[in-house]
């Protein structure tokens, strides 16, 4: 070969790697610079997609166990009953000599990880750097190094943004309440929660201003000292602080359990927070992480043998990409300062499809698509093109990848892993067809980038939607699209709609029970599925025959240790009976109680009633006997609704709300058509 070919081959290889290779990721902004915009403080966030989260502290040094149980974790203080006295005899014996901030960075970055979050604090109160408000941390052991100051170095050293889990519970400091239900002996006396939470706020001034987390992650706000007013409290001095910083929405008291997520409008925090789930639907127009174990247990437990394949936490990571989420992934590192192998395998296996395939997770968004029979799909616009990432489980066997209900014109299809190995794509009235190699390049995930011009053309199912599926006299159904280059056409005699069904331009309003049938057409044909949901005209039930002069509605407590609302609840010992005006707020109602409300609902005219029952732990509502909503069980502060039919006049009302231990929460509002959920007027309940 000439030099002058060779030079020209080495010049193309240069751009051709330039053109491979990833724009650098937006680095998280300086925290104490303030954002334009909360879209500018969440940018470098939403392009990461995936952090390392680590649970250490010295609850790693038992691994688990307690005497003759293994099967503890992070939560070991308070499952294994271990007075603060006994506990605090770990704090000498911290001295993780393996510690090394740079390979757990390092690790985390090689994974494909964009930030990494550590717990600050665990709700055992110690702290993981040398804090001025407390002797209960790092500072006072043999190792004595600031954990949170190396990761910190480390972290900014390899780009990755460094945040900090702080939790709001603390079971080590004399001025939190409450204490721990069994810790009987420790006293109360004398503790101030107003003096704890100025204690919170100083350390979360300390963290802002030594180490400059980019991330505040809050936990342990469920308890009954900490509130809304709290929450707003913390979070605006974290504004002040770090206006760039991001705060996870568990400064509040609103993130629904589990499910990291409620619709409380007056709540504050950046980003919703399900933990160990993945939304199905994602959580569409809201920020949300996963946050998730590689095993059972968020700190080291020698004994849990339960990891995660890497096929399924890479599955999760393509599936939570795909809904618009952020995974972040859980270490619980050892006690000597290292990560379990079984750790560090994963996050390296991780890393090899990340290094072929990161393209297709950073900087992407959800899926424009309802779901996909073989896998996933991520979405990364650039200027008037759109590249859909169509992350392939199931790989075709018959050499054809199929994108049902994709209307725009495939401009270009490659495989990421090999991407010089272009595919020919085709499109047709079902949407567009890849013609793939017959092996995948990676059994877990191979995918395909599919580019299309603008924004991609899909033709979704139509949204049904309506107050409520049942009416007495009329109801108005909303039937949408979502994309304003289609139409969309509806019946209501159960056919699937026709080019010559009349366009939807406005509410459907429907006075019989019948099926609401809708589909999208293009240039004069119908495309994608066809959506359907059922309305019913119900009969109202009749007002019962009864004398209720007075207003408000009986309660009595009961002491129960439920798990669930036992069908039989009868001769229940009765430890308070009360007359209350309604099915609300609490104050401090214990543990191992139920209170049931009974007495009447005096419904204006006939009409179908909903009701929105939130509670924490379960509760279940009847009307003249029948269930109306089922929120029982044990779960944090959530809400479930149900509607119901009624008379004109009075109905029995019966409420059963139970509280195992921890949050009690419990709130019942109605609606009537067309008016929004509120408290129940004093009036309306009767005994
Ligand atoms: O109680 C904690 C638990 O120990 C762990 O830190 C998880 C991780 O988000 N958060 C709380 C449980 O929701």
């Amino acid at each position: 070969m000439t030099a002058l070919r060779l030079l020209a081959f080495a010049a193309a290889a240069v751009v051709l790697a330039a053109c491979a290779a990833p724009p650098p990721p937006p680095a998280a902004p300086d925290p104490r610079r303030a954002p334009a915009s909360q879209d500018e403080r969440m940018a470098w966030w939403r392009d990461a997609r995936f952090g390392l989260f680590l649970h250490w502290g010295l609850y790693a040094i038992p691994a688990g166990k307690w005497r003759d149980h293994d099967g503890y974790g992070e939560w070991i203080r308070d499952s294994a009953r271990i007075p603060r006295e006994v506990y605090a005899e770990y704090q000498p014996n911290w001295n993780p000599t393996a510690f090394d901030a740079d390979a757990w960075a390092r690790m985390a970055k090689a994974a494909g990880m964009r930030y990494v979050v550590i717990t600050s604090k665990h709700h055992d109160g110690f702290c993981l750097w040398d804090s001025e408000q407390t002797d209960w941390d790092v500072g006072r052991t043999p190792h004595g190094r600031d954990v949170l100051a190396e990761l910190a170095a480390a972290c900014r050293k390899h780009g990755l943004a460094f945040g900090t889990y702080h939790s709001i519970m603390d079971w080590h400091h004399p001025d939190y309440l409450p204490r721990r239900p069994w810790e009987t002996e420790r006293p109360t006396q004398g503790a101030d929660f107003a003096r704890y939470e100025r204690y919170l706020h100083a350390q979360v001034a300390e963290l802002v201003q030594r180490h400059q987390p980019a991330i505040m992650w809050f936990d342990g706000e469920w308890e009954s000292t900490w509130n809304h007013e709290r929450g707003v409290r913390l979070f605006a001095h974290c504004r002040e602080l770090a206006p760039a910083m991001l705060v996870n929405n568990r400064v509040d008291v609103h993130r629904g359990g589990m499910a990291g997520f409620s619709t409380a409008t007056d709540a504050v925090g950046d980003f919703a927070t399900p933990e160990q789930e993945i939304p199905a639907t994602g959580l569409p127009g809201v920020d949300w992480e996963s946050c998730m174990t590689m095993n059972a247990h968020w700190g080291w437990n020698a004994a849990d043998r339960d990891w995660k394949s890497t096929k399924d936490l890479l599955r999760n990571l393509i599936d939570i990409a795909s809904k618009g989420g952020n995974y972040l992934l859980n270490v619980g590192p050892r006690a000597d300062g290292t990560f379990p192998p079984e750790a560090v395998e994963r996050l390296a296996q991780i890393g090899a499809w990340m290094a072929s395939n990161g393209e297709a997770i950073h900087g992407t968004t959800a899926s424009p698509f309802d779901a996909l029979p073989w896998g996933r799909c991520t979405t990364k616009r650039a200027g008037d093109r759109t590249t859909l990432y169509l992350h392939v489980f199931d790989w075709p066997k018959d050499g054809v990848l199929r994108v049902p209900g994709l209307g725009s014109a495939p401009r270009r299809a490659l495989l990421v892993g090999d991407p010089g190995q272009r595919l020919r794509a085709t499109a047709s009235d079902d949407g567009v067809a890849i013609a793939v190699p017959a092996a995948a390049i990676d059994a877990i995930a191979t995918v395909v980038a599919l580019e299309v011009d603008g924004a991609p053309l899909v033709f979704r199912a139509p949204t049904i939607t309506a107050e409520s599926a049942s009416f007495v006299r009329a109801l108005d159904v909303e039937v949408r699209g979502d994309d304003p280059r289609v139409e969309v056409r509806c019946t209501t005699d159960g056919r699937d709609p026709e080019v010559g069904d009349p366009l939807v331009r406005g509410p459907v309003r429907i006075t019989a029970s019948c099926t609401v049938r809708a589909a999208t057409f293009w240039q004069g044909r119908r495309r994608g599925p066809v959506a359907a949901r059922a309305f019913t005209k119900a009969t109202p039930l009749p007002p019962v025959k009864a004398v209720a002069k007075r207003e408000g509605l009986v309660v009595e407590r009961h002491a129960v240790d439920w798990r669930s609302i036992p069908d039989d609840r009868g001769g229940l010992p009765v430890t308070a009976r009360d007359v209350v005006a309604t099915v609300g707020p609490l104050r401090d109602p214990g543990e191992r109680v139920a209170f049931v409300y009974r007495g009447f609902l005096l419904a204006p005219r006939d009409d179908v009633y909903r009701f929105a029952l939130a509670s924490d732990d379960g509760s279940k509502l009847w009307l003249d006997g029948q269930v109306v909503v089922d929120h029982d069980g044990l779960h944090g502060p959530t809400e479930k609704r149900g509607e119901v039919a009624l008379a004109a006049g009075l109905h029995a009302i019966e409420v059963v709300w139970f509280n195992a231990s921890g949050g009690a929460t419990l709130d019942l509002q109605w609606a009537a058509p067309g008016a929004p959920f509120a408290p129940f007027d004093a009036a309306c309940l009767r005994h």
